[in-house]
């Protein structure tokens, strides 16, 4: 009988925990927070951390790029992505949860990263990005276009995330994802630490292909005079 009882108060217990985290499903998109508030702000940096996702080897190619941005503006994004298909977008692209398995399904990165528990019911207003999940890039700076011709640039600061380990909005060791329009999955690549996961020691880190000389060569640079 006390078994049951300590179970009875435990499993309501527990539903009270979840219920309170549970993020807001409605409601006025101006208004939003996730269910600890608003997305932390990480303008400060770890000087010369860089991560990147690599999408070599998947449906796409090309990258994005995750530096610290100068001026403390937050983290520097670096989009370069090529072979988008000519139907199915405008794409949406996050950061998700957990890295892409050795198996390549990205159904199994989860969700996009949101520690702040803000949901994805309520769509990103752009104008007020702390209230936005903190992986949801394409809400916060915009869908990749259908009019891209299979190649899209983009380059941006983000407050949101973070470069340094252990904060819940540390991007190491997640996913890029991006999506058709149909919200399906269509390529994915795990967000690494550049220097211990990059093997072309020139430093240009997408000599390989796609990011084409003049990001490439310029990077390259960066990192011979750092
Ligand atoms: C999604 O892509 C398909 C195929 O290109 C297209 O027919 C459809 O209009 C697109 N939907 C949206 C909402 O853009
Ligand atoms: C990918 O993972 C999901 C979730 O674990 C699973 O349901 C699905 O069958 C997997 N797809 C493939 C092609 O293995
Ligand atoms: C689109 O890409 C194709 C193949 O790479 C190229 O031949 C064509 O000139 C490009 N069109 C535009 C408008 O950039
Ligand atoms: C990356 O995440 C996976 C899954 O959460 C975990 O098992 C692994 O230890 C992590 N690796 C690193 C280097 O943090
Ligand atoms: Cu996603």
């Amino acid at each position: 009988m006390q078994i049951i009882t300590k179970s009875a108060v435990a499993i309501v217990l527990f539903a009270a925990t979840v219920f309170a985290a549970d993020a807001p499903v409605e409601g006025d998109p101006t208004k939003i927070t996730g269910a600890y508030g608003d997305a932390k702000a990480y303008s400060e940096q770890p000087v010369g951390k860089e991560y990147w996702a690599d999408f070599t080897g998947t449906k796409l190619s090309g990258g994005v790029i995750f530096s610290p941005a100068s001026g403390n503006r937050g983290v520097k994004v670096e989009v370069k992505l090529s072979g988008l298909p000519s139907e199915g977008g405008p794409f949406t692209y996050h950061i998700h949860d957990q890295p892409v398995p050795a198996d390549g399904n990205c159904t199994r990165t989860l969700a996009h990263l949101d520690p702040f528990i803000r949901g994805q019911k309520v769509p990103c207003d752009p104008s007020r990005p702390q209230s936005c999940e903190v992986g949801d890039l394409a809400g916060k700076h915009g869908k990749i276009p259908t009019d891209t011709n299979g190649t899209y640039t983009k380059t941006y600061d983000d407050l949101y995330f973070t470069l340094t380990q252990g904060e819940g909005s540390f991007i190491g060791n997640r996913s890029v994802v991006v999506h058709t329009n149909d919200t399906k999955r269509y390529a994915c690549a795990n967000i690494k630490d550049f220097r211990s996961s990059n093997s072309d020691s020139s430093g240009n880190r997408f000599g390989k292909g796609i990011w084409g000389c003049g990001l490439g060569v310029a990077v390259g640079l960066k990192f011979l005079l750092v």
